[in-house]
């Protein structure tokens, strides 16, 4: 796939989830590298960062995406030529992609503890880090079922209840606004992310915030499953996380639209769920408090901290 043929398909979310984003983004990277013309090294860098904003700035929501160019970004910065600079960013991206799958299969190995027998667990949208854990409960032998959400207006349960159904799995489709509805039946909700907060709140699919106060007022257990390549290091020096608002006509086909110039459609395709609804963040290094969220970004994203907050103008000479 082109370069150009990666920033349209994550645009259109052909390529969709956030993880799935990442990996698609380093890899057109690592594509892009080599076929930039011959060039001394300062343009063939300066080339590589331009395709790293523009596939950056391709979907602004899911942090995976800034994370994973930025590594990329870093062995550009350092190359000495620009032959070691393609074979840097071909390691590192290959590096990335090997890591990013074995980080969402780890999920799955610690994620799956938490489905027992006999359980329905719920789960909205379709993360593959979710379904790493609901599909190797499956593995591990145990009985439970499944209710997965419709989730308007891309309808990605659809491909959710595919892999369930391919898996054998005992699952119940529902329109979004029957969560409530269904509730009071469910013993676990696991959902993905596209970004953890520093405080441990965690930026999922539009709607993922009222599951889980319909889980905190039945007392439901609310997990959520996010690789560390997930969680936000910018928010560490107070920036907020871009929510996404998409076309209006993803909800509302122009034939009805058109006749309706009062009516303003809004399509916003994440929002907010606060810490405080979540029982715990399941991640490749292990399962967490969300209030443990700064110690991932501190610990394991290998951001460095002191010069972010250089950039944002936080941090002082003299607390060095
Ligand atoms: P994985 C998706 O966003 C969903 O919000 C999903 O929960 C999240 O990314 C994480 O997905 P979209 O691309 O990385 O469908 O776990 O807008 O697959």
């Amino acid at each position: 796939m082109s370069f150009q043929d990666t920033i349209t398909s994550i645009e259109k979310m052909e390529i969709r989830g956030a993880g799935r984003i990442a990996r698609a983004a380093v890899s057109a990277l690592c594509e892009f590298a080599d076929t930039l013309p011959p060039s001394d090294l300062v343009t063939w860098q300066q080339g590589m960062m331009t395709a790293a904003a523009r596939l950056i700035a391709t979907r602004p929501t899911a942090v995976s995406l800034p994370n994973a160019v930025h590594l990329i970004e870093r062995v550009v910065k350092k190359a000495g030529s620009r032959d070691e600079g393609i074979r840097m960013v071909r390691e590192r991206s290959r590096a990335f992609v090997r890591s990013s799958l074995s980080a969402v299969e780890r999920i799955g190995e610690i994620g799956s503890k938490h489905i027992r027998d006999g359980d329905v667990v719920l789960t909205h949208c379709n993360s593959e880090a979710a379904l790493a854990c609901i599909l190797t409960a499956k593995k591990e032998g145990r009985r439970f079922s499944v209710i997965a959400t419709e989730v308007r207006p891309g309808n990605q349960g659809l491909l959710t209840i595919k892999t369930l159904g391919g898996a054998g799995i005992r699952t119940e489709y529902i329109v979004d606004s029957a969560v409530r509805f269904f509730m009071n039946k469910v013993d676990l909700v696991i959902v993905g992310a596209d970004a953890v907060v520093v405080n441990g709140a965690v930026v999922n699919k539009i709607g993922t915030s009222q599951i889980a106060l319909a889980a905190r007022e039945a007392r439901t257990p609310f997990i959520v499953a996010a690789e560390t390549y997930k969680f936000a290091p910018r928010t560490l020096v107070g920036e907020l996380i871009e929510i996404e608002e998409r076309s209006p006509l993803e909800v509302l086909p122009y034939e009805i639209a058109k006749d309706l110039p009062s009516v303003t459609v809004r399509n916003p395709v994440f929002d907010v769920t606060p810490s405080e609804y979540i029982d715990l963040i399941v991640t490749e290094e292990g399962a967490i408090p969300p209030a443990m969220a700064y110690v991932i970004i501190r610990d394991y994203l290998g951001w460095d901290i002191i010069e972010f907050q250089r950039e944002a103008g936080v941090f002082h000479d003299n607390m060095e």
